[in-house]
């Protein structure tokens, strides 16, 4: 049997579980778990700015494709604690990531040891395993545990702690024979999905509201199919959306009290029918309950049991994977479909799809400041389906949701539920890491950029080249907003007079020289006319030399973005889009 310490164990189960890339940083109580990185030698290793970047840029690894898992490593104290803001995003997005943090050693636990905390306690809600290892022979068996729970049911975050003596301490542990433990995954039985259809059936205008768990079940295909045989519109959640493209005649727009389309709202609320498949209700998809179950009944298939009810009772409920439901879906509509047996709902179809074409929001305006839906106006046109946009939280994202377009599943790449600011920066570059290949947009306020700017230069490190539009308003913008509501402007404003750059006007940080000073390339953009060369030039930047490159649009400091408290009562700042030169890059043209 081979003997080696436990660390080495540990990162030859990391290999044979198919991890290539590892992102943190060192300290003095996870060096032999360096050590035993540096003796293997296949695993990448980016070294972050921030430890709570590597744990964002854990979670952008693993969110841009089906199987990844991001690991985050970081030492005792507060590595660890810096790293429980990705578990909680990764956890709340049920994104599978593993952190594992060095620990002072076992008989030392106790006894006010330097950066000696209790991390697995502090880390326990926000994961599906949390464990101070203080057995050696136990670390094999705690790596493929942490893999089946992580791969298992809702995918999740686990942590594992190792102390330095654990680590160090020899075992017997043979590689060669290790295999990973099997995934639980449970499917909808046919009765349960004939069910549903039964149900589907009597309904007159119904609707699929499709969440992140056909992304993470890799389903898009099957959720697409499904919806083409039965011909429901679907409505993405924010989680969900990219599952079906922006241009299917399908896609009735998302749903939501920010995050949405004014379409999607209608839809929603003139539907009878909701097959909700892999979503949660949150809140910022539902806003008010009364509102949004009024006249509907529903179905709900979730992974994890104890979701079905959780929000509210849902008029028939299906415990399964959502690759699994679709596939039945799939089957059981098709013999429908073959024996003449499905509803007709090409009228309401026809509704839907009038609604997606004239309820628009404008988006060209040729104002200086420049306002933010001409960002999107542009941005709609410089980057392809193929693009992988990667957003957090702020005025910056909900315009995004409202005006950008996804053709692709894993395309938006979004801290949907936790909106954690600075998550932007790290999580494009484990995006980057995870496909080399990409085009890659990322999207921030100026705000969510200051957060860990910092990262760009690990971008600059090790050539992980994206584009990265910053829409700066020198404000708050969410918080702004929002703060009409008590009448006051508080605390919120990110302006100042740069002594360094008196061209900016009052707008603060000079992010330009801040990219640079971290290694990137960046520009500046005051005019509407401006944005697309700055969009081109930047892909000449990226290209060339082979770093982030920073497109600054300096916007006027107020805008207001269309949000409500309920999906009936959406505020609506701006005009309207009212013939096809305001909105001219939506999918679905007024004329
Ligand atoms: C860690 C953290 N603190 C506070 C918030 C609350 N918050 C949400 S958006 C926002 C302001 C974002 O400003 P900016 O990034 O400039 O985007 P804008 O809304 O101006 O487009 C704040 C403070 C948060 N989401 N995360
Ligand atoms: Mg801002």
């Amino acid at each position: 049997m081979p003997r080696m310490t436990a660390a080495d164990a540990a990162v030859a189960i990391l290999d044979r579980e198919g991890i290539t890339h590892a992102f943190g940083l060192p300290g003095a109580a996870i060096n032999p778990f360096y050590a035993a990185l540096r003796r293997h030698g296949g695993i990448t290793h980016v070294l972050a700015r921030h430890v709570e970047a590597a744990s964002h840029m854990a979670e952008g690894y693993t969110r841009v494709r089906a199987g990844n898992i991001g690991v985050c490593v970081g030492t005792s104290g507060p590595a660890g604690t810096d790293m429980i803001t990705g578990l909680y995003s990764a956890s709340a997005d049920s994104i599978p990531i593993l952190c594992i943090t060095g620990q002072a050693p076992v008989a030392r636990l106790h006894k006010e040891d330097f950066q000696a905390v209790d991390i697995a306690a502090v880390a326990a809600p926000l994961t599906k395993m949390a464990t101070t290892v203080l057995e050696p022979a136990q670390v094999p068996g705690v790596f493929a545990q942490a893999f089946h729970l992580m791969r298992s049911g809702r995918p999740g975050p686990v942590l594992i702690d190792l102390p330095f003596d654990v680590q160090l301490a020899e075992i017997e542990f043979d590689p060669g024979t290790y295999e990973p433990l099997p995934v639980y995954k449970p499917a909808a039985t046919r009765a349960q999905i004939d069910r549903a259809l039964a149900m589907l059936d009597r309904a007159e205008r119904p609707v699929i509201v499709a969440g992140g768990g056909i992304i993470n079940a890799d389903a898009a295909d099957l959720l697409v199919a499904f919806a083409e045989l039965v011909n429901v519109p679907v409505i993405p959640t924010l989680m969900g959306w990219g599952c079906l493209p922006d241009n299917h005649p399908l896609m009735a727009g998302m749903a939501g009290l920010q995050t949405a389309h004014r379409y999607g709202n209608a839809t929603l609320l003139e539907s009878d029918f909701v097959l909700g498949i892999g979503n949660r209700w949150a809140n910022r998809h539902t806003g008010g309950l009364d509102t949004y179950r009024k006249g509907r009944m529903f179905v709900h298939v979730d992974i994890q049991p104890t979701q079905i009810g959780r929000v509210f009772p849902p008029d028939y409920g299906i415990v399964s994977d959502a690759g699994a439901a679709l596939e039945l879906f799939v089957q059981a509509a098709g013999e429908r479909s073959r024996a003449g047996q499905l509803s007709d709902w090409d009228i309401w179809v026809k509704e839907c799809q009038e609604r997606k074409r004239t309820m628009l929001r404008r988006t060209h305006f040729d104002d200086v400041p420049i306002k933010p839906q001409r960002v999107y106006e542009e941005m709609n046109r410089a980057f392809g389906p193929e693009t992988r946009y990667v957003s957090t939280i702020g005025l910056s994202q909900i315009a995004a949701a409202q005006f950008l377009h996804t053709y692709r599943p894993r395309h938006w790449i979004n801290a949907g539920q936790a909106g954690p600011l600075g998550w932007t920066v790290p999580a494009a570059i484990g995006v980057c890491a995870g496909d080399p290949d990409a085009t890659v947009v990322a999207l921030s306020g100026d705000y969510d950029f200051q957060f860990m700017i910092e990262e760009l230069a690990v971008g600059a490190q090790f050539g992980l080249p994206y584009i990265h539009v910053v829409v700066n308003n020198a404000y708050l913008g969410l918080i702004r907003q929002s703060q009409r509501g008590f009448d006051m402007d508080y605390c919120v404003q990110l302006s100042f007079d740069n002594v360094n750059a008196p061209e900016l006007g009052g707008y603060g940080v000079d992010h330009v020289k801040v990219a640079e000073g971290l290694g990137c390339k960046a520009i500046r953009v005051f005019k509407p006319a401006d944005i697309a060369p700055a969009f081109e030039r930047a892909k000449e930047l990226m290209a060339e030399f082979r770093v982030p490159v920073v497109v600054e649009v300096i916007l006027e400091r107020v805008t207001n973005i269309s949000m409500g408290t309920e999906l009936d009562n959406v505020v609506e700042f701006e005009e309207l889009a009212a013939r096809k030169e305001d909105a001219p890059t939506a999918i679905a043209l007024l004329d």
